[in-house]
């Protein structure tokens, strides 16, 4: 098993001087022995403020080279990285770290987060801010420590949670999942065993995909570091500056959601001249439009590899040059599938063509141990050594596999999960919203965008309204609904049961004239 530390420590040692990290903020450019000694003083920082090996720490951060940081220092450390999604509301980011019983957390200098923290976390634990100062806490750039008081690296058990990775669920907070030591290797190497990517210094990797995500982390970052490459961060996603980076440095892998690519490929300063570097494409966490796939085909002349995993498993299903082809899956290097009868138990197989829930394979090193405090999710999502992943899919004749959307509501819109009860939960607060029912519609950007049918209590309920109050609210804003359909009253069937179906296809109508932004 090589840990997360190790497979930078490794690297490191293969190739101090091989650029390891470029700061797109600072111009900072560390080579991997700097990068290495970088991780031990912050880690001896971090120590000095009372951070140890088997603390759970939250980080809720953009994508900063801070960010990059702090979380390879808490891993040397042997803390427990609990990585925050940074576009949730400070309530929720407080509700975490309060459930999650955090020993300390590093967030965004925000004064709402940063208090957040601080009522949440026990009196006088530390609250640490990158990227500037807030009152009361650490600056994290100012948290560096004698690397020389350090002990050495302790080598954890594989079984022991290295991290945990958010993931929402139906209602409520996010489920935390554990992931065990041993799970890094395989979280990474996927990346050369399914998309081609090679081991070496050519690599040079941009940053496009969030850290708080397992892709941003493993296979972005951690595919950069582990493989001698250079890291190229993006502290906020900028397409045009995608362009720029792209060209100048001469990218030779873009990892990202479609929605990156439908913005990238959108960009004013965007030609196909400058993307020649790219030799890896790879696409996760939706599927990508018909329309805009083509074009990616058209403008890259690299490997483009359709990934498909979550946050649990990593990667279970890929789909090689997906370009002109039917849409078809195949499981990964470590993963075992099988199709679910729906309502049966995970030994139920459905027959070849048949639809029914996509199960992966629990015992490959790359799966999560357990939710967070969460036995009763754990239970409802790992049956007897396999993974519910709440897909559904039918496997073929020839062995391939066809993935048809979710068992449950959820929309996926940029690569986020969005459960409708949530944000209906989040509009009947609102004082003039009798009833609603939130969908998903498709969208050439998003994947999906979030569509509300509200029906009002009175006349003169308006979008604004609504889309005011909930900004103001604690739902995290790219949650929000992009369309309302206010209707006098919603299609339900003869148990008044809400009918989805019927409103989905309604809001496909609605949204349609917005699918070309
Ligand atoms: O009206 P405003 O001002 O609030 O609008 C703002 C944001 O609220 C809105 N926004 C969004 C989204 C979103 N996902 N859906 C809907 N609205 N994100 C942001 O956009 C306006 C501008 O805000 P911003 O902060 O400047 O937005 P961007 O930085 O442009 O963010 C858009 C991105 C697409 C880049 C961002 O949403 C993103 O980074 N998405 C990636 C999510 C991701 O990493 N997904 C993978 C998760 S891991 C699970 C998985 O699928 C998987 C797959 C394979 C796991 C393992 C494997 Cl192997
Ligand atoms: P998460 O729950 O955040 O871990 O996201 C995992 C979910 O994203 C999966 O269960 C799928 O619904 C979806 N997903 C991820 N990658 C793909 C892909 N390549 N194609 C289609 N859906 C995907
Ligand atoms: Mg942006």
């Amino acid at each position: 098993m090589q840990t997360v530390h190790d497979l930078v420590r490794l690297a490191a040692s293969r190739a101090p001087r091989q650029l390891a990290i470029v700061d797109d903020r600072s111009g900072r450019k560390l080579a991997y022995a700097e990068l290495l000694a970088e991780i031990d003083r912050v880690a001896a920082g971090l120590a000095q403020r009372g951070i140890a090996a088997g603390d759970r720490v939250a980080t809720c951060l953009p994508n900063l080279y801070d960010h990059a940081l702090a979380l390879l220092a808490l891993d040397r450390l042997g803390a427990v990285p609990a990585l925050i999604n940074a576009r949730l509301k400070p309530e929720d980011v407080g509700e975490l770290i309060r459930q999650g019983a955090m020993r300390a957390a590093i967030v965004a200098a925000d004064k709402a987060f940063a208090a957040a923290a601080r009522g949440a976390l026990p009196p006088g634990a530390p609250v640490i801010t990158a990227g500037g100062i807030v009152e009361n806490s650490t600056d994290l750039a100012a948290c560096a420590g004698d690397a020389s008081a350090l002990p050495a690296y302790a080598r954890p058990a594989p079984d022991a949670t290295a991290f945990v990775f958010y993931t929402s669920g139906t209602t409520g907070l996010p489920k935390g999942a554990e992931l065990p030591q041993r799970a890094a290797e395989a979280r990474l190497l996927y990346m050369a065993t399914q998309c081609g990517m090679r081991h070496g210094t050519h690599n040079r990797v941009l940053g496009l995909m969030p850290l708080f995500h397992v892709v941003g982390f493993y296979s972005v970052l951690l595919g950069a570091l582990g493989f001698d490459g250079t890291y190229y961060v993006c502290s906020a996603f900028d397409p045009a500056k995608a362009v720029d980076t792209i060209e100048r440095e001469r990218i030779t892998l873009l990892y990202g959601t479609p929605t990156h690519f439908h913005a990238i490929l959108s960009a004013p300063n965007f030609a196909r001249e400058k993307m020649a570097s790219v030799e890896t494409v790879v696409y996760a966490g939706a599927p990508m439009p018909g329309p805009l796939l083509d074009r990616v085909g058209q403008m890259f002349d690299g490997r483009i590899t359709n990934i498909y995993g979550t946050t649990e498993v990593m990667n279970a299903l890929y789909m090689p040059n997906p370009v002109g082809r039917p849409h078809t899956y195949r499981p990964g290097y470590y993963s075992q599938v099988r199709v679910g009868r729906f309502g049966g138990s995970v030994h139920d197989e459905a027959p070849v063509g048949e639809d029914g829930e996509l199960l992966v394979d629990a015992s490959a090193d790359a799966t999560f141990t357990r939710y967070l405090n969460r036995p009763d999710a754990t239970a409802a999502k790992l049956q007897s050594g396999w993974y519910r992943t709440g897909d559904i899919a039918a496997r073929r004749e020839d062995g391939d596999f066809d993935l048809k959307g979710r068992v449950d509501d959820m929309i996926i819109s940029g690569g986020e999960n969005i459960y409708p009860e949530e944000v209906e939960a989040a509009l009947l607060q609102h004082e003039g919203v009798r009833e609603c029912s939130v969908v998903g519609a498709p969208d050439q950007k998003w994947g999906e965008v979030v569509v509300a049918c509200v029906v009002a209590k009175a006349a003169g309920l308006a979008e604004t309204d609504l889309d005011r109050f909930l900004r103001g609210s604690r739902l995290a804003d790219y949650k929000r609904p992009r369309v309302y359909l206010f209707m006098d009253e919603l299609p339900k069937n003869a148990t008044n049961k809400v009918l989805r179906r019927v409103l989905r296809e309604t809001a496909a109508r609605a949204a349609e004239p917005m699918w070309s932004t």
